[in-house]
């Protein structure tokens, strides 16, 4: 065929193939069968590959991007992505209608949408002349991920709009959402690979949208629903009443369950009718969001820096149920701390099935007077871990017994310690397996080096068949042994080797993080590095140093001493760096500005400007500022009156500036951009 012909041809194939993904997608009514629809692309698959020049953005072939992306660049709204306010009860929607009803000067009849609350991730939508050319997440509301090719990938949003009629400039937002089935099908995959579990549709649909490669986006079924879009006036609509339809005519996939209400009377029972069928739909939902139809009512009412004056989210209650508590388990964390957790006879709540709750502590179990066998009244709230709320004494029959909370640890025997005063019992065994098993978890874990392929199941598989003890064995696994592991063939055993070689390259951050120790967390963990940069330095940092970090305190100094004193700790880490883990220096903050590494401490009144205005000058020149003084500041700026804190900064050997010293290096930092 020649080139011409292939040009036409395909142009028809596109449009062809669109016009039946449309009815297919958005219309739920093809009227070809799936095999046809293959024969076809596979027609446009040929021609594409015969004619590679003759390839566009929009071709359905195009869905699956290209190479992973080293990261996400990031994307501004041009308009806010705005969040809603909730509501849980009628009488507050009564509340809403009020506010509303105050606020509108004029008397116009409002009316509304009802809508159900998908329980996804909010994104936006570019289209420039009927071209998808950008998708980003919500992100703050204002800066958003770019995931275009990720979100090419879904197979519900139309890479081109439909219809002859397409503004120049289209901005639509909407929620993509991982099918209940689809779910329950991606974790049974997860399970068999021993990787960790999501724990509901939304974060796996967080997941999938946030890989940077866009091969394992495609492979994940995720799908779309549009509820809006950045600025109506851009439509020839004057409500959502039609911008709905008018958005479905566009190629969008608008959820069918959205009601067009009169009255908030109408809303409400709407929402009685989703909370009821809820369970049957394919794909999660938390509530029902409610706005006032009228574009024009939207903008008079306006929004807060939030959310909207004109809308709200319902959400659903928590539910729950009755279940039989037939023992505790005692669980053992990183820290020793020992929890209480309810073992049920498992029972259906919200559409889950419920096996264990939390009991949270021994005063909780005492305050609540709970007994093994018990039917206790359990709640689930979203996706947080059910609890225990009460027992039903009504229903004991006398057989029940007390919960008796063991004195000893039940992995290592040594006595449990409850500080006084705190509601948590501990073992203190720093060698305590159980303990040791955890930090192994902790360590492999996304709260620290984050190994692909070492999940809390895996590891402990791995350490249930000896080959991992103590946490340098990770970087010592063999690759043999690990093949040989049932579930386990020569494939997995190099692709965990290989996530385990990459991980050696790491930050003394994420190392610091990993090593779990207490109240250093990822952020503080970003002060020490930040700060020390090398290990060793940090190790033999005296109190006073990490105290003289910013955010550093008390406890976190104190915590930071008692781990590095502990000579199976500093071997930890020796070995560690042996085995290869190279800890690169905390990547330079490069853009530091003029004013890096100073800290700016003031005292006195400034006649120029506010004392808050100043430490803000200095932020912005890549300064930092301190509260108090200490060895840490390296410039004191004196305004008028200032208090004993010069003669202090004399003693300390801190530079001490007057106001005029302060403007004029201010000024040489950024002369003065006109
Ligand atoms: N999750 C939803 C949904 C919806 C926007 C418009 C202005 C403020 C909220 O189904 N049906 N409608 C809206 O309307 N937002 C929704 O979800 C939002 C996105 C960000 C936070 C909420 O999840």
């Amino acid at each position: 065929m020649r080139r011409q012909q292939a040009e036409q041809r395909l142009a028809a194939l596109r449009t062809e193939l669109h016009e039946h993904a449309h009815r297919y997608y958005v219309l739920d009514a093809p009227i070809i069968s799936d095999a046809e629809y293959d024969r076809l692309f596979r027609e446009l698959l040929d021609l594409e590959a015969q004619f590679p020049e003759l390839v566009t953005s929009d071709s359905p072939s195009q869905r699956v991007g290209g190479e992973p992306l080293p990261a996400f660049a990031e994307a501004a709204h041009a308009l806010p992505m705005l969040s809603l306010d909730n509501i849980f009860a009628a009488e507050e929607l009564a509340d809403f209608e009020e506010r509303v009803r105050r606020r509108m000067q004029s008397s116009v009849q409002l009316t509304w949408t009802a809508e159900p609350k998908i329980d996804g991730l909010a994104v936006e939508l570019i289209y420039e002349n009927g071209l998808f050319v950008e998708g980003s997440t919500r992100g703050n509301g204002l800066v958003g991920e770019n995931i275009t090719a990720n979100l090419r990938t879904v197979r519900n949003i139309p890479l081109r709009l439909h219809g002859a009629e397409v503004p120049e400039r289209l901005a639509v937002r909407g929620e993509v959402y991982l099918s209940k089935k689809d779910f329950a099908e991606l974790n049974r995959q997860r399970a068999e690979q021993g990787e960790p579990l999501f724990a509901n549709p939304r974060n796996a649909a967080a997941g999938s949208l946030r890989q940077l490669d866009p091969k394992i986006t495609a492979a994940r079924p995720l799908s779309f629903f549009v509820y809006g879009v950045a600025d109506p006036a851009a439509l020839p609509c004057s409500s959502l009443t039609e911008l709905f339809p008018h958005l479905r005519s566009l190629g969008f996939p608008v959820n069918p369950l959205i009601k067009f209400c009169r009255s908030l009377a109408e809303a409400e029972e709407h929402y009685h009718h989703l909370q009821q069928i809820r369970h049957e739909l394919d794909y999660e939902i938390d509530g029902m969001v409610i706005k006032a139809a009228s574009f024009a009512a939207q903008e008079e009412l306006g929004s807060t820096a939030r959310a909207p004056r004109w809308a709200v989210a319902w959400k659903f209650p928590a539910e729950e149920a009755e279940a039989v508590m037939s023992g505790v388990e005692f669980q053992l964390g990183r820290t020793g701390a020992v929890t209480p957790v309810a073992v049920l006879e498992p029972v259906r709540i919200g559409g889950v099935v419920v096996r264990r709750a939390a009991l949270h502590n021994q005063d909780e179990i005492r305050r609540k007077g709970l007994m093994i066998g018990d039917t206790v009244l359990v709640r689930r709230a979203g996706d947080v871990i059910p609890e225990v709320l009460r027992p039903l004494t009504e229903r004991r029959t006398g057989q029940e017994q007390a919960i008796v909370f063991p004195t000893e640890c039940p992995a290592c025997n040594n006595a449990l310690h409850r500080p006084e005063g705190e509601a948590v019992t501990r073992c203190r065994n720093p060698h305590c397996p159980a303990q040791r098993l955890q930090r192994i978890i902790w360590f492999a874990g996304k709260s620290g080096l984050d190994i692909e392929g070492l999940g809390p199941k895996n590891v402990e598989k791995l350490a249930e068949a000896g080959l991992i003890a103590d946490i340098p064995d990770i970087f010592r696994l063999d690759k043999e042994r690990l093949a040989a592991l049932d579930g386990w063939g020569e494939k997995s055993a190099e692709k965990l080797l290989a996530a385990v070689e990459q991980a050696k390259q790491t930050t003394l951050a994420k190392l610091l993080a990993a090593l779990g120790i207490r109240h250093v967390g990822e952020t503080t963990a970003e002060l020490l590095a930040a700060r020390f940069v090398d290990i060793n330095k940090l190790m033999q940092a005296g109190e006073e140093q990490l105290l003289a970090v910013d955010g550093i305190g008390g406890q976190t100094a104190a915590a930071l001493r008692e781990y590095f004193a502990d000579p199976a700790n500093r071997e930890l880490i020796a070995r560690l760096l042996e085995l290869g883990l190279t800890v690169q220096a905390a990547e330079k903050t490069a853009s530091g500005g003029p004013l890096a590494g100073m800290v700016f401490l003031f005292t006195g009144t400034l006649a120029s400007m506010s004392r808050a205005e100043a430490e803000e000058r200095v932020r912005q020149l890549g300064g930092a500022t301190a509260s108090s003084i200490s060895k840490k500041v390296t410039h004191l700026v004196a305004g008028e009156k200032a208090g004993s804190k010069l003669k202090k900064a004399a003693e300390l050997g801190i530079a001490a500036l007057n106001e005029l010293e302060f403007l004029r290096l201010l000024e040489t930092a950024a002369p003065d951009k006109k």
